[in-house]
């Protein structure tokens, strides 16, 4: 998985960037977990778009569903109301918009108004229309790993390897697209951070990005504000092992074990970021752009440093060596540690340290991280 050579059919202006892209979110909704009725009138929607755009996002994400764990479905013309208005006023205005929806109605009228992209968080499993509407559009289409909707999906969170499981039902999900006469250019896959997937259940398939990798399609990763974010930072706020360990003092954000607001999971959202595009994420989905789309940026200019540096012939193989023990501990399947390795090569050079870039699978494994709720 590499973003610097996906290419996403339909989308011309967002290749060859050299990075990974940063999706802004306009939900338009009252109710969203993160940010549930601030940009709910249309105006307020429009604007906060055009912010996120000044921010540095390269597509906004119009929703007008809440997705939050439990939430109720809402009526198709009150999720067409929503959106629809805020699609037109920023498309006009120049911005690529990508519409959140489920529904094959709601792609097409948003499409039509406007929206560029189908980012679908159900993969084409909530209605079985949308497969053939995303191929007579011939649009970019996000297929998210979804097993139910929001009120069933804690109820749905069985895995026997939650990154085999989720690779493989992805594969079956592109497979269906394509029979169904999606081009498989069209399609983006996303592992679907914090559906049916309580706390610790994310980490691996962040840890394991290259596992969607192998299914040669780029990958978008929407790990933004989500609960397991402020599982693990509760754990700091309530004086955990590394805090203290360091002898670092925290101000505490939140009460023992309470995940910290929302708002408050914005600097781990931006580490998300630069991880998933080191590892070569195509696209990260945030609510705070501005951090998100520095740190892609860094994670760029790494990647291309350490690419100058392996061309020059790099570190001499014996000051390498032992970092190699990074590349082996972030897993058996390949691109993650190689291109762990090559940034290693060029940290070696300054003397920086570059230990423990990835998580290990058994550190995920074995990780309490667990929330009551999905996100
Ligand atoms: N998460 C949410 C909504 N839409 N779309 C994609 N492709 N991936 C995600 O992880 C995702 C999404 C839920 O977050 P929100 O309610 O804050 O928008």
């Amino acid at each position: 998985m590499d973003a610097r050579d996906a290419e996403v059919a339909g989308l011309p202006e967002l290749s060859g960037t050299g990075r990974t892209l940063v999706m802004g979110v306009v939900n338009v909704t009252p109710d969203s977990f993160s940010d549930g009725g601030e940009w709910f009138e249309p105006d307020s929607a429009v604007a906060h778009g055009l912010e996120l755009l000044g921010e540095g996002a390269d597509i906004l994400d119009v929703g007008g569903e809440s997705t939050r764990p439990g939430a109720g479905r809402v009526p198709q013309d009150q999720e067409l109301a929503r959106v629809l208005p805020v699609i037109e006023a920023l498309a006009a205005r120049g911005a690529i918009v990508s519409v959140d929806t489920t529904r094959s109605a709601v792609a097409e009228r948003a499409v039509a108004a406007g929206a560029r992209i189908v980012n679908d968080v159900s993969g084409g499993l909530a209605d079985p229309g949308m497969a053939r509407a995303v191929a007579e559009m011939g649009v970019p289409y996000v297929a998210m790993h979804w097993r139910g909707h929001s009120d069933v999906m804690d109820s749905l969170e069985m895995y026997d390897d939650v990154v085999t499981d989720v690779r493989d039902e992805l594969a079956a999900r592109m497979d269906a697209l394509v029979g169904a006469g999606v081009d498989a250019a069209q399609i983006v896959l996303d592992p679907g951070l914090g559906f049916a997937k309580a706390g610790a259940l994310n980490w691996p398939l962040l840890a394991h990005l290259d596992a969607l990798g192998e299914l040669g399609r780029p990958v978008l990763i929407g790990a933004s504000r989500k609960r397991f974010l402020g599982h693990l930072l509760a754990r700091h706020a309530s004086g955990g092992s590394r805090a203290s360990l360091s002898g670092e003092t925290r101000t505490p954000r939140s009460g023992a074990g309470e995940p910290v607001p929302p708002r408050a999971r914005d600097d781990a959202t931006a580490a998300v970021s630069a991880l998933s595009a080191a590892t070569g994420a195509w696209c990260v989905r945030v609510h705070a752009v501005r951090a998100s789309a520095d740190a892609v940026r860094v994670a760029a200019a790494w990647e291309r440093a350490s690419g100058k540096a392996a061309e020059a012939g790099g570190v001499p193989a014996r000051e390498r060596e032992p970092r190699a023990a990074v590349s082996a501990r972030s897993g058996p399947r390949g691109d993650v540690g190689e291109r762990t390795d090559k940034s290693v090569d060029s940290l070696t050079d300054d003397g920086t340290d570059a230990g423990g870039l990835a998580p290990t699978w058994q550190d995920s494994q074995t990780c309490d991280d667990h929330g009551g709720s999905p996100r």
